[in-house]
């Protein structure tokens, strides 16, 4: 197998499944102004400028230097003319002109606010901005807006949920979340994925990928969990989604596209003390707890692999898993299942070692997964 040598970015992949790419980010400058026209094609519905910035975005990740000129990029894949007008930009003022008038455009301002509240996507933001509503004032005002329980949910616990997480809070959330769960099924397993599992030191929410080393004693335990949660006092909102988990269906093309495994969404309360209190005592401070959003998620025992891989992330590298399937080995690979197209048949896998194994790829740990 051909290693490119670490110092050589001659050999960067333009698959984010076939770099190292790990928390440290010296290119930040240039990813946070590529991560803002992201989200401006994202909310213009331009799918191929902000695939294009994605990818930008994510080989500039994997970089083990700051790019400090445009001859840096010499070799390297993903970068388009585009994407190198900015960087110039950047590299002789500090800025991008385009970026600074996108921060200060009105319906990128207010789209942005409105998608910042759990259970507020895309098209609900664009809905409240051409109602003409810019501030939460004016949504909150309209008696026309109907919010649903999570949107509710979303304004009720809006600043506590707006600050994340930390690593020592994810653990302790960790904690309890496991000893609830072993209450039920001892030999249950609980593991750590998204963001955390990469070895980010803060996040949006904690994920949990919750299964049973017995098939079938899965089924019902995310109901009792949650009750559990419920009867200690700490369960603000709940989601529930039933499994939609078909054995027969192919892997979906689809990224974005969400698994069919039982799920929960949740707001929790986290007790202070549990970790480190913060030194400035705002008015949410003052309470002994704060509301931060879990998701887990309960694949049987089976499919746990998949699920782990699929929900450990990052996006990009999800995403480039995917489209390397497809397109270098012609299978079809999602949350659930690897499918291979030429010999149509299941390819299964226990860890997720197998899973990079049966697609011929080299093995990346999850906090080299950071794309
Ligand atoms: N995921 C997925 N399909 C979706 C949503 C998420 O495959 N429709 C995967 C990729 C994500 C992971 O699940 O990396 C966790 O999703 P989060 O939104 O929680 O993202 P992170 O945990 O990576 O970041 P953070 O929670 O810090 O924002
Ligand atoms: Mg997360």
């Amino acid at each position: 197998e051909e290693r490119p040598e670490p110092s050589s970015p001659r050999r960067v992949s333009q698959y984010a499944c076939q770099r190292r790419t790990t928390i440290t980010n010296h290119n930040k400058i240039f990813t946070d102004a590529f991560e803002v026209l992201v989200e401006q094609a994202e909310f213009n519905e331009n799918e191929g400028r902000c695939l294009a910035f994605m990818r930008a975005t994510s080989v500039l990740k994997s970089l083990s230097g700051a790019v400090r000129c445009l001859g840096d990029l010499e070799g390297l894949p993903c970068l388009g003319d585009q994407t190198k007008a900015v960087m110039e930009d950047i590299l002789e003022c500090g800025k991008s002109s385009k970026v600074q008038e996108i921060l200060s455009d009105e319906k990128y301002r207010a789209l942005k606010l409105f998608t910042s509240v759990f259970g507020v996507g895309r098209k609900t933001a664009e809905k409240w901005y051409r109602k003409g509503h810019r501030t939460f004032d004016e949504v909150h005002a309209d008696d026309t807006i109907g919010l649903n329980r999570m949107q509710k949910a979303g304004f009720l616990y809006y600043s506590d949920i707006l600050k994340g997480l930390s690593r020592a809070e994810a653990d302790a959330l960790g904690r309890i979340v496991e000893n609830t769960v072993r209450k039920i099924v001892p030999d249950a397993i609980v593991a750590l994925t998204g963001g955390f599992r990469r070895g980010k030191e803060c996040g949006h929410d904690v994920d949990f990928i919750i299964t049973t080393p017995a098939l079938g004693e899965h089924e019902g335990l995310l109901g009792r969990v949650v009750n559990k949660f419920q009867y200690q006092g700490i369960l603000l909102y709940h989601e529930h989604q039933e499994s939609t988990f078909d054995l027969t269906k192919l892997p979906s093309r689809r990224f974005e596209a969400m698994d069919h495994y039982e799920k929960c969404f949740l707001v929790l309360k986290l007790k202070r003390g549990l970790v480190e209190m913060d030194s400035q005592m705002d008015d949410a401070a003052q309470r002994q707890w704060r509301a931060v959003r879990v998701d887990l998620v309960v694949p049987p025992i089976t499919h746990f692999a998949f699920a782990l891989l699929g929900w450990t992330g990052s996006r990009q590298f999800e995403r480039d898993l995917r489209r390397f399937a497809q397109h270098e080995r012609k299978m079809l690979l999602d949350n659930h299942a690897l499918y291979d197209k030429t010999k149509k048949v299941f390819l299964s896998a226990k860890t997720e070692e197998e899973i990079f194994a049966q697609l011929g790829l080299e093995y990346i740990p999850p906090w080299e997964r950071n794309a």
